[in-house]
């Protein structure tokens, strides 16, 4: 029977069947409209991050230390614009509108993460990043390589490779400046307690005040809880912590032996809410440095649109 004669009934049942299976739905399945939805809101919102994270670590190519250094900026910059791309391209094969898209992040319409409103004070903040941020990036984003849509799933896979060398260089960087001098290691440990708890923030509101996990985690859009994957984030990283040298600015954190995880304190939810609305240290910053960017590059999206038409006329003419 084709899809067009067969019953929404039989449609929805092989879609619950095929994720039930651990197979993937492809863009040419149907799906019900609340999944199509979410993961359009979903990518989009992460597709938006990667592009506005550009900027926090952006601002320091021009004051790299080294060449070294300058290099592997550079490249972790663009692997970021490069996820951007692969995420956006995700979201067209649900029909999303990349442009449309784009307006609603600039309009303020639309989410990107949290983390990307706080600013870069020092070079150390560049190593933080990496340590901490790309690390619950990946925290996060590998159960994403078994999400139940095969375009982001796909996507995810290239994604957390080039995620983890991110960390890797940024936790490289920050042994480098551990074994300098006094002020390079008073450098590590300022960024350090300046990103925690955002880093911790970043996994999403708690189980409980989160609206989407039930239905993104029976749809294995989503794979494990926030709550889950905060604390997995923490037992991988205090390790690394110590390791390093630094504290983490946090008086509650103790290994619970009956648990088998670290206790940790309770993130300032008001702030998150307070920067997710629209109102943290550099979320006007952030949208208008995009805004720039999209309006100086319109002369861009011209030339390619008006090459796109000569080359179209050109075949019809051919044919
Ligand atoms: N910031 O019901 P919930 C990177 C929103 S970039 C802002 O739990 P969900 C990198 C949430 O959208 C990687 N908003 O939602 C780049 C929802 O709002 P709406 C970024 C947040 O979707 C450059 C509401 O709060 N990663 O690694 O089930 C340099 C309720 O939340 C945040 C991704 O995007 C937040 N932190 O779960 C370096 C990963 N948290 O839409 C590094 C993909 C929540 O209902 N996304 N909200 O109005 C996800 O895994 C999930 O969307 C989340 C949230 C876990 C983030």
């Amino acid at each position: 029977m084709s899809e067009r004669t067969t019953p929404e009934g039989e449609l929805e049942r092989q879609f619950e069947r095929t994720v039930a299976a651990e197979a993937r739905i492809e863009p040419r399945d149907w799906m019900p409209d609340g999944y199509r939805r979410t993961l359009i809101r979903q990518i989009a919102q992460h597709a938006h991050s990667e592009i506005i994270g550009m900027q926090p670590e952006g601002n320091w190519i021009t004051r790299a230390p080294s060449l070294r250094r300058k290099a592997i900026l550079l490249a972790k910059v663009q692997d970021e614009a490069g996820h951007g791309l692969y995420l956006y391209s995700a979201t067209e094969t649900l029909g999303a509108d990349r442009e449309e898209l784009t307006r609603n992040l600039i309009e303020g319409r639309q989410k990107y993460s949290s983390i990307f409103n706080y600013p870069t004070l020092t070079f150390a903040d560049v190593g933080v990043i990496g340590w901490l941020v790309d690390g619950a990036a990946i925290c996060n984003q590998v159960p994403l390589c078994r999400t139940s849509y095969g375009p982001y799933a796909r996507a995810m896979i290239r994604i957390c490779k080039e995620e983890s060398f991110h960390q890797r260089q940024g936790y490289e960087l920050l042994m480098t400046m551990m074994r300098g001098t006094e002020e390079q290691r008073r450098m590590v440990q300022d960024a350090t307690n300046r990103w925690w708890w955002p880093s911790l923030m970043m996994f999403g509101p708690p189980d409980g005040d989160s609206p989407n996990t039930r239905q993104s985690m029976a749809w294995r859009i989503k794979r494990h809880t926030n709550d889950e994957l905060r604390q997995k984030f923490v037992d991988m990283t205090v390790p690394q912590a110590e390791r390093l040298g630094v504290t983490l600015p946090d008086p509650e954190l103790r290994w619970n032996p009956e648990r088998g995880h670290y206790d940790f304190g309770t993130p300032d939810w008001a702030e998150f809410k307070r920067v997710v609305s629209g109102d943290g240290p550099c979320n006007a910053q952030r949208l208008a440095h995009r805004r720039k960017a999209h309006e100086d590059g319109a002369w861009v999206r011209e030339a390619a649109a008006a090459y796109a038409a000569r080359r179209s006329a050109e075949r019809k003419g051919a044919a």
